[in-house]
């Protein structure tokens, strides 16, 4: 059997990891060559990522991964680094919990009106979008000088191969594409003051992407050439496309530090109906629209533990197995949890001010965590399967939160459907596959599903009773 080796460079928002794809017409086989964390710095001017750290750790990846037939790179979206006329990086990518975006969207909307821009990008109002980001950088001297703007994947690709390109995924983030061309809005970028001409020309995941330069095969130890290929640069365009799901009727839910729940379309949805649940419309692989929302997902959970001391996470969720459920819940898609920090003061305050009673110990305030974010799912899947006229009858999870078999199971209680879980490197799994493609060892989206279905270990969780528990629950938020 021909069988071809694929090097997936992933970064999360909490780890990085350089995984090894072993791809054959009949077998698909993934394995880690190196993880690192993803600690991102606060100076006096902000909250940035550490990208030469995090560089490094793709070096170090990309020598450990040994020889491979061709590299891809995925990351999470909208960030960005700014280079000079000579190319070189110009200061440490701002991160998108930056309070920079504080009060920059009424600016913008005053003169783009919030609901023309989603009729033009279909894009759910974040304020971390680069369209914000970029007005948040107005007249600072370092966007004066840039002469490139490279989203973070695209960044590494160009210090990789010296070539410069713009993913469309993950560019479809940015708010300044108009999701029906799959093409820049021109018009939209004029009215906002933003400079089209900093970004560097787009391409398609599958599209050759340039060559590791000498000094990278140098430094790696592989012998060249070794190209690199273009995939769903967005983490989760690369985590959707794997997917294991057969046929339309599913839902999907990528969890992570964020959990994005929705649908894969064949068409955006841009009615004001959406704008208003706030969803979005991001471009997925081969045409492909993800119609999903952007819960706050295990961050919640993420920041506990890091305010009390990194505790063994298996202890703390069987501790929160034993809670009664749904004592409390908070809204798992609210905004006032994006930025780091006092996390679990914060879930409790939420609980107290909305009249419910205050989870106490760590297993209590992550029960809490967990039953907010099965609600959260459950209610994103119903109203996408609503918004967009799409029922379905199984929800896949997929991502490091497929570990969790609290959170699971939660879900499938919550949305009342079997839940799917698996696999936990979709996004590795996603960027390898785009790349077997590209090297003519996979077919189209169905086929590569169905591999992933027949080579995967998937783990199916059945809803168990008590649907007026959660519908009570809903109510109680909604109301509050
Ligand atoms: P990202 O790509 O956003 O960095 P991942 O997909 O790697 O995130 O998922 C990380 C999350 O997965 C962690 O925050 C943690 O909650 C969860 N997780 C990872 N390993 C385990 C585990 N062994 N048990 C339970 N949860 C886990
Ligand atoms: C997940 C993710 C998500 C974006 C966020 C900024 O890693 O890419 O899809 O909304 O990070």
């Amino acid at each position: 059997e021909h069988v071809k080796s694929f090097a997936a460079v992933d970064l999360g928002a909490s780890s990085g990891r350089v995984m090894v794809g072993r791809v054959g017409p009949e077998s698909l086989e993934l394995t880690e060559a190196h993880r690192f964390p993803n600690r991102p710095v606060r100076v006096p001017e902000g909250l940035r990522w550490d990208i030469l750290s995090l560089y490094a750790g793709v070096l170090d990846g990309l020598r450990a991964a040994g020889q491979v037939d061709s590299v891809g790179i995925d990351s999470w979206a909208v960030d960005y680094g700014l280079l000079d006329a000579d190319g070189a990086l110009l200061g440490n990518p701002v991160h998108y919990r930056d309070a920079r975006t504080e009060g920059v969207a009424e600016k913008v909307w005053a003169t783009v009106p919030a609901a023309e821009l989603y009729a033009a990008t279909g894009l759910q109002y974040a304020p971390f979008n680069t369209l914000y980001q970029l007005t948040a950088a107005r007249s600072t001297a370092q966007l004066a000088a840039a002469e490139r703007l490279l989203l973070v994947p695209d960044l590494l690709a160009y210090w990789l191969t010296g070539e410069a390109g713009t993913e469309i995924t993950n560019a479809s983030t940015t708010q300044l594409i108009d999701p029906r061309t799959r093409d820049w809005s021109h018009d939209l970028a004029d009215r906002l003051g933003i400079d089209l001409t900093l970004f560097a020309p787009l391409r398609q995941p599958g599209d050759p992407a340039g060559l590791l330069l000498p000094r990278v095969l140098e430094e790696t130890g592989l012998r060249g050439p070794v190209p690199v290929t273009t995939v769903g640069s967005h983490d989760t365009a690369s985590a959707v496309a794997a997917v294991p799901a057969a046929g339309q009727r599913f839902a999907y839910i990528c969890t992570g530090t964020w959990s994005l729940a929705g649908l894969e379309l064949e068409r955006p949805v841009l009615t004001e109906a959406s704008r208003a649940a706030n969803f979005t419309n991001e471009l997925g692989l081969d045409g492909t629209v993800r119609y999903l929302r952007n819960i706050m997902g295990l961050w919640l959970l993420q920041e506990c533990v890091r305010e009390w001391g990194q505790p063994d996470l298996g202890a703390l969720l069987r501790a929160a197995a034993e809670v009664p459920a749904l004592r409390s819940v908070v809204d798992a898609g609210d905004a006032t949890f994006l930025a780091p920090g006092r996390m679990p003061d914060r879930i409790t305050d939420a609980c107290r001010e909305s009249g419910q009673p205050v989870p106490e110990s760590r297993a209590e305030i992550t029960r809490c965590i967990l039953d907010s974010l099965a609600l959260a799912h459950r209610r994103a899947i119903r109203e996408a399967e609503a918004l967009a006229d799409h029922p379905v009858d199984v929800v896949h999870i997929v991502g490091g939160g497929t570990r969790n078999e609290l959170l699971c199971q939660l879900t499938a209680d919550a949305c009342g459907l079997p839940v799917v879980a698996g696999p936990a490197e979709a996004a590795a799994l996603g960027n390898v596959l785009v790349q077997a493609r590209a090297h003519g060892l996979v077919g189209d989206r169905t086929s590569m599903r169905r591999l992933l279905a027949r080579t995967q270990p998937l783990r199916r969780y059945e809803p168990r009773g008590d649907a007026a528990a959660w519908r009570a629950a809903q109510d109680r938020l909604t109301r509050g």
